[in-house]
């Protein structure tokens, strides 16, 4: 690529229709909202819960509800997006005034707990047509996520360009290109998980769990933020593991704007996505909101745990 390649001009080069251009263009505009507000929300009194309990039975935050309103708001601006569907908002808008080529499911702060401590967190999303809301995960047309760490990156899955990673410069605004294709490394070295819950695992997870820790060697990194454990894993290779217990079979991480677009983003790029019994791109969800147990990683260690039927 060309030094300093913005991501709308990546998808200029790569052929991408212009309805397209402007739906990434609007998400990567709430990204570098969200951004600059995270840089100052502690000292603008921006932490903190708004004292709601969203949809899902969880406290919002401040930011949550801020990253939310941006990008509500800036998809509103793009004609050929007729569907949201957001963690934060408890039916899915449809804006009957827009053509409708495109729908996007999103997740506007994903990792909320760790916003008080100023540690990574991320936004999710998922582009799909209109009419596949409710369809497997394989239909997705894109998926990507942003990643608010040391710096900010827009990493985005397409089919046939594969995964790309752009950087944002904050001294000129811009997401510009860092790297890509992606491949997801064969295997890893590290597992996450959130292991105060081992006890209520499945058989099969805990027997998986205990392979990575002793013959295989893996050692744990966990952030508490879905976005921040994934990309480790895209980049070095590993698994990320939210699996059901006994009291939440489905686990905690929703389908639609959670799993499906990482499991994307983990298939254009070599890897593999699973609940404890399927792969999460067969899953044909029921309802917006829906939940489901979820390992991601490397082809060798998910194969291991469910092998590709
Ligand atoms: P959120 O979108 O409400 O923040 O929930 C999703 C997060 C993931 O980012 C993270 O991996 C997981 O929940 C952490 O859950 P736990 O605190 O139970 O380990
Ligand atoms: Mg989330």
């Amino acid at each position: 690529m060309p030094p300093d390649t913005t991501l709308p001009e990546f998808l200029a080069l790569a052929g991408e229709p212009v309805e397209f251009r402007a739906l990434i263009r609007q998400v990567s505009f709430a990204a570098k909202r969200v951004a600059a507000e995270l840089r100052v929300a502690g000292l603008q009194g921006m932490l903190g819960s708004t004292g709601h309990i969203n949809v899902q039975g969880e406290t919002v935050q401040r930011l949550d509800q801020y990253a939310n309103e941006m990008f509500v708001q800036n998809l509103l601006r793009v004609p050929a997006v007729s569907d949201l569907v957001s963690e934060e908002m408890d039916e899915g808008l449809h804006l009957a005034r827009h053509k409708g080529e495109y729908a996007l499911l999103f997740d506007p702060i994903d990792g909320s707990s760790n916003l008080d401590v100023n540690l990574t967190i991320g936004s999710i999303f998922s582009v799909r047509r209109p009419g596949d809301v409710l369809a497997k995960g394989r239909c997705q047309i894109a998926a990507g996520y942003i990643a608010y760490g040391p710096a900010t990156v827009c990493v985005l899955a397409m089919r046939q360009h594969g995964v790309h990673f752009f950087t944002l410069d904050p001294s000129i605004g811009e997401f510009l290109w860092t790297r890509g294709p992606v491949t997801m490394p064969e295997r890893g070295g590290t597992y996450g998980a959130n292991e105060a819950h081992t006890e209520d695992w499945s058989e099969p997870v805990r027997g998986f769990v205990q392979w990575l820790r002793g013959e295989s060697h893996h050692s744990t990194r966990y952030s508490g933020a879905l976005v921040g454990d994934f990309q480790r894993i895209l980049v070095d290779g590993g698994v990320y593991l939210y699996p059901g217990d006994a009291t939440n079979p489905h686990g905690k991480l929703r389908l639609l704007y959670e799993a499906a677009p990482l499991a994307f983003i983990a298939d254009c790029a070599g890897g593999r996505a699973v609940s404890e019994d399927a792969d999460i791109l067969e899953i044909v969800p029921a309802a917006i909101h829906q939940r489901t147990p979820l390992i991601v990683g490397s082809r060798a260690e998910i194969d291991r745990f469910l092998p590709a039927r």
